[in-house]
């Protein structure tokens, strides 16, 4: 008898979340769970100026407090060469300041206490006597000459300049700009916000006196990275340095960047023999650490009458804070901005970029990013809609005239990269059709004769995730690969180790179904391991929605290179020749013969106890994937908005999202994914600001001033979706973990500029409260 087999599939399954058992019933484990015999509690004192010399620091009536062990200055970070450390982007930045304070929340010194409210309390006996200095608060105030020079600590820095650098073709672009039969011009800002995770940063570190191991439980998003960085600045040796993360609640570019708390605890343990804990505050987390945007862009794009795009010169100035941190590919001073020709066939492009010091915190580029995408879609798609309204089209018609056709994949867009699939109209045509587009307009002239306002807002994005490809990619030098390590054990269960790490995305679930996909072991028998940097393979951590790219593809690939042995050790067991086997996707089918077969477990059990002669026993493998290509996930974001004349309010009547990210492994997860980047994108757009004083006090620095959104401001999405798999990847998924993030911003803001548009209204800045709305209300007549 014949037994019909069919093997189920694990991709595109909505497989519960195997990690929110654990996180449902309160047994995750974070940093601040960690607690070791012996741990002592470290707090930080920061600065309250912006900019200021240090002329002295008593630390004598800290020190003398019942329970403080001990008073960490700069000085004495100096006397080991600690007291400055490097950013990711090849700057440096203080640990503990010693010269100057060159920020409002600079790390000035840490109390290392027996509990943390003794702690938090010798904080407040440390005298600092500070000597004010002028403040730089925008790039554009530190880049006029004389402005007071904020990297003085720097022999040779003369001024604030941090970087100039060009992507495209100047001249392609003047000859196109002179073929245009009109040239639209748009400038903005996207101002600063803060990824502000729920869990603030954090570490244990743990340094033993007698081995000499660190071993550091940290609030990471890439251990490996974070490790070796470490190894550099502290000069421990690799291998003694262990970094653990643990669950981490939230992430969201926060944590990738490294921060002076970790520093000074791991040479507090060094320096005491004990273990030192440090959980930053919400404060310290919102006012010191990896912020996002603050790019100031404009640019011009060159149309021929009929709606052609011919060419686009954009120049953006960012705003660095006082150190240089971008997490961001070496080679790529502003990161991946000159990807902002978008979804359009634009034939020539310049982009011109600088960045400036500024008496800010640093961190840049954190908050679902992929390394200034964002703000690059952010512009493209405010200026295609003000093109629309300059030439009196329609938005849709405008786009569909431009977009990158399905046959001209892949496509090398003018600034050089080369977009591996796509299908923009398609997205576009379901978002339309979800939305009603036709009715919606025809609704939005009934309600404007009826004094009231609504508006359409659409966004066309392009992402560009999965970094990277080594000849481009690198961070410090460290190329810009990922890993896998597969071990199948005996009884056919497995353990898959990977080089990124979840924060929340899923992992545990999406990685096991890869392998379950690939060799038929079910998601429940698969243990998904990260974060542990003496228990993984190395890898760049977990952003820049590069995870499923990289990750995913090496697990792909060493789950099939085990595969590979399975039929070695089937053939063995059912005496064929390897080639007469058919793979079903969980067992090996002798080709004729279908009920003589072998499964998986059956094969992983062999390869322990009956392998053949000449074969190395186990199976196990790694894999370090060095991708071909980033991928270029997609979609079509649509909003329609009505505003209150009288208030200026606004509330979003309908948002819908169709986005593109080739095939999904796990579509559950995939839509919370970009509920998450939706509402965070929402957040941008509606409510989210980190600003300044003209003394550099940051306005933003807590959760009444920096607002994020609840359940109850946040509006219903509708999720719609296309598949165009990526050419490349070797499950044809792309990233998406940013999307919705990415894309989003700007369909919202071109609805509420497009509900006040028909008087002349072209811009509103993020984020767009009621006050800034009832502004060009009323500025344009419309107020009531
Ligand atoms: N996925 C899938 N099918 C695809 C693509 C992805 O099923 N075609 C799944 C993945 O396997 C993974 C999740 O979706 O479980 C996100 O995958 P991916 O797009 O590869 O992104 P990463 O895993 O690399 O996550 C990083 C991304 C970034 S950069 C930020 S910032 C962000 C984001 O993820 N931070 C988050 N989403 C977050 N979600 C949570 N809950 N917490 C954060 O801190
Ligand atoms: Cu830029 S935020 Mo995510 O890439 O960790």
């Amino acid at each position: 008898m014949t037994t019909e087999h069919t093997a189920e599939h694990w991709l595109g399954r909505s497989v519960k979340r195997k990690e929110d058992d654990r996180f449902l019933q309160g047994k995750g484990n974070y940093v601040d769970d960690i607690n070791l015999p012996g741990m002592l509690h470290m707090s930080i004192l920061r600065s309250p100026v912006a900019h200021a010399r240090i002329n002295s620091i008593d630390t004598s009536a800290a020190a003398a407090l019942p329970g403080v062990v001990a008073v960490v200055t700069g000085e004495l970070l100096a006397q080991h060469n600690l007291a400055w450390m490097p950013t990711l982007s090849g700057d440096t930045q203080a640990v503990l300041a010693t010269d100057k304070v060159r920020m409002q929340g600079q790390e000035v010194a840490c109390v290392i206490a027996e509990d943390p409210y003794i702690a938090h309390d010798a904080l407040e006996l440390i005298e600092v006597d500070y000597d004010p200095l002028p403040v730089v608060v925008t790039p554009q105030q530190s880049l006029e000459p004389g402005a007071p020079v904020i990297r003085d600590d720097k022999e040779d820095k003369q001024d604030n300049r941090i970087y100039h650098w060009e992507a495209g073709d100047p001249e392609a672009t003047e000859r196109a700009f002179a073929q245009a039969d009109r040239v639209v011009e748009y400038e903005t800002f996207y101002p600063r916000c803060h990824p502000a995770p729920m869990e603030t940063c954090g570490c244990v570190a743990d340094v033993n006196p007698v081995t000499g191991k660190a071993t550091i439980y940290m609030t990471s998003q890439a251990p490996h990275a974070h490790r070796t960085v470490f190894a550099l600045v502290a000069g421990l040796p690799e291998h003694q340095i262990q970094i653990i993360s643990p669950d981490i609640g939230g992430g969201f570019g926060n944590k990738v960047p490294v921060y002076p708390g970790y520093v000074v605890a791991t040479a507090a343990s060094l320096l005491l023999g004990r273990p030192v804990k440090w959980i930053e505050d919400r404060t310290g987390n919102l006012i010191s650490t990896g912020f996002a945007r603050d790019f100031y862009m404009k640019g011009q794009l060159a149309l021929r009458e009929d709606g052609k795009m011919l060419g686009l010169r954009v120049n953006m100035l960012s705003d660095q804070g006082y150190a240089y941190a971008d997490a961001q590919p070496s080679k790529l001073k502003a990161g991946l901005f000159h990807i902002v020709t978008g979804s359009y066939d634009i034939p020539a492009a310049h982009v011109v970029t600088d960045g400036a010091y500024t008496n800010k915190a640093p961190g840049g580029v954190a908050y679902r990013c992929s390394f200034r995408v964002t703000e690059a879609s952010y512009f493209i798609e405010r200026l295609v809609q003000t093109a629309a309204y300059e030439l009196g089209v329609d938005p849709v018609e405008l786009r569909r005239r431009n977009f990158i056709q399905p046959e001209q994949f892949p496509y090398t867009s003018a600034t050089g990269f080369v977009y591996d699939s796509g299908n923009y109209e398609a997205a576009l045509d379901k978002a339309l059709e979800m939305l009603g587009y036709e009715d919606l307009k025809a609704e939005q002239e009934r309600a404007r004769q009826e004094g009231k306002l609504i508006g359409i807002g659409l966004a066309t994005f392009t992402e560009v995730v999965g970094a990277g490809p080594s000849k481009d990619y690198d961070i410090l030098g460290l190329k810009m690969f990922d890993s896998a390590e597969l071990r199948v054990h005996p009884t056919g269960k497995a353990i898959l180790k990977i080089g990124v790490q979840t924060q929340g995305q899923g992992h545990e679930t999406t990685f096991a179904q890869i392998v379950a996909n690939e060799l038929g072991i079910p998601p429940s028998d698969i243990l998904v391991q990260h974060g542990d940097t003496d228990n993984t393979p190395y890898g760049l951590g977990t952003y820049a929605s590069r995870s499923t790219p990289t990750a995913g593809a090496a697990t792909a690939v060493v789950s099939r290179k085990l595969r590979d042995k399975a039929r070695e050790l089937a053939a063995h067991l059912l005496e064929v020749a390897p080639e007469d086997l058919e793979w079903v996707g969980d067992r090996f089918q002798v080709r004729g013969a279908p009920d003589r077969q072998t499964t998986i477990q059956e094969a992983a059990f062999a390869a322990y106890t009956n392998h053949p002669q000449g074969m190395e026993a186990g199976l196990e493998g790694v894999t370090y994937y060095d991708p071909p290509n980033m991928t270029y996930p997609f979609g079509a974001y649509a909003v329609a908005v009505e505003v209150d004349r009288g208030t200026g309010q606004w509330k979003v009547k309908r948002m819908v999202a169709v986005d593109d990210c080739g095939v999904r492994i796990n579509p559950m997860i995939v839509e919370g994914q970009i509920m998450g980047g939706l509402t965070e994108g929402f957040a941008m757009a509606a409510m989210e600001l980190i600003t300044f004083d003209e003394l550099g006090n940051c306005i933003g620095s807590n959760f009444s001033d920096y607002l994020i959104p609840t359940s109850w401001e946040t509006p219903k999405f509708e999720l719609g979706e296309t598949v165009t798999p990526s050419p490349h990847h070797p499950i044809g998924a792309k990233g998406v973990g940013e999307s919705a993030t990415v894309g989003s911003p700007a369909a919202f803001v071109n609805a509420v500029v497009d509900a006040l548009a028909h008087a002349g209204v072209r811009e509103l800045e993020m984020p767009m409260g009621p006050d800034k709305v009832w502004k060009a209300l009323a500025e344009a007549g419309l107020a009531e």
